[in-house]
């Protein structure tokens, strides 16, 4: 028909790891729509519905244009029934009447309040909930018993909601630098995470740390963690053995390593003046000389160690998004049958573990084009 030629169809491969995904958004007000829905069915422990909108918003973020037909959509991936009426909703009326009333929703604002809290997931939350605690008053008068984290998180509390910088992250990067320097000479520290695709703020800095000689890092994780904690930078630690156990990570479990892949999960206290020699110069707390207002900030920062055998692995799956890692994981299993996390790939046909000492070979490996970080912000 003529008026179809007049508007733009788009054609998308339904994996979001086949896919270039850079910052660059042209739908951001369908996408934020999107990104809120998945998070509220997240938040209610509706891992299906959250995966789903995260998918169908992934789609709209390597659109060219922005959307304003929905004929534009016809034959794209991960755009299911429910998604499909959102978007139109927003292009027909300017807003979704299902996202405006999530967001106005009691239940909403306070389990994105209480789970601001560094410390508490969604299911404590909605305990709480049901215990008639809806916002911080109404928890620190509730007398619950809160763990060590969750203390942490409730003290920080503002700190830690509001982004972190590039700045912060790269003066946070020196201090671990010096650390690791400090504690085991010729370590690596690599950032990870958002920072690592090219993100300009992010709720946390995440690291990975190795050393170029297998079995170095054995051990590394404490004294690192002695060693910030001597020099008065962390306000708190935890650091856990392996915890990268999710549920669909198949068998790709070298066993004999994992007990060295150690994670920390922190909150740094970054001084103002720590900042200024990483080289930012314009801050928006005041200075302790402008009066009462304290020259630090929290800031959640992980640690990662691995050894060097794992370090393409473990790099590939820290680096995110976590969108494209679970769609990397995917890749993997169904249309490859090998089993990927963020220790190794193994090959089910072939039993066989793949090796790899980039994230190029396994991208190679799986029969995929390379994507580079910056284009994985699915
Ligand atoms: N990751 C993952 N699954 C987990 C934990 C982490 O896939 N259970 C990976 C993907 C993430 C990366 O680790 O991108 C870091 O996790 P973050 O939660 O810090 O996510 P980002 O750094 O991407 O985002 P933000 O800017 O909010 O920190
Ligand atoms: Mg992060």
């Amino acid at each position: 028909p003529t008026n179809e030629a007049e508007v733009e169809v788009f054609s998308v491969p339904s994996y979001a790891c086949q896919r270039r995904t850079t910052l660059e958004n042209r739908n951001t007000v369908l996408t934020d729509a999107l990104s809120l829905l998945a998070e509220n069915a997240e938040l209610s422990a509706e891992e299906g519905r959250g995966v789903a909108f995260r998918r169908a918003a992934a789609v709209l973020k390597v659109l060219p244009e922005p959307v304003t037909d929905m004929t534009q959509l016809r034959g794209l991936p991960c755009l299911g029934e429910h998604s499909l009426r959102v978007i139109k909703d927003i292009l027909e009326n300017g807003a979704s009447s299902e996202v405006e009333s999530t967001k106005q929703s009691e239940r909403f604002k306070a389990l994105k309040v209480l789970t601001g809290v560094f410390g508490v997931g969604a299911k404590t939350a909605d305990r709480w909930i049901r215990e008639g605690i809806h916002d911080l008053q109404q928890l620190k008068d509730s007398r619950q018993t809160l763990n060590r984290a969750q203390r942490a998180g409730l003290e920080h509390y503002d700190d830690i909601n509001q982004p972190v910088s590039k700045a912060e992250a790269d003066a946070i990067g020196e201090i671990v630098e010096e650390a690791v320097a400090s504690v085991l000479p010729g370590a690596q520290v690599t950032l990870i995470g958002g920072f690592r695709r090219g993100k300009l703020s992010g709720h946390d800095v995440d690291f990975l740390i190795t050393h170029p000689e297998e079995g170095r890092e054995v051990g590394l994780m404490p004294k690192i963690v002695s060693w910030l904690e001597s020099q008065g930078f962390l306000l708190y630690q935890k650091t856990t053995r392996n915890s990268y156990l999710e549920s669909d990570d198949g068998p790709a479990r070298p066993c004999s390593n994992m007990d060295r892949f150690e994670r920390c999960f922190s909150v740094f206290k970054l001084d103002e003046d720590e900042k200024r020699r990483a080289g930012q110069t314009q801050s928006h707390h005041a200075s302790a000389e402008d009066g009462g207002l304290k020259p630090w900030r929290a800031v959640r920062v992980d640690l990662v160690v691995s050894p060097i055998s794992q370090f393409a692995f473990a790099l590939l799956g820290w680096t995110g998004s976590k969108l494209f890692e679970r769609e990397l994981r995917r890749w993997a299993g169904h249309e490859k049958t090998m089993s990927l996390s963020s220790h190794a790939l193994y090959d089910n046909t072939q039993r066989t573990y793949l090796r790899a000492t980039s994230e190029e070979e396994i991208f190679a490996h799986l029969g995929l084009d390379y994507i580079p970080p910056s284009e994985r912000n699915a």
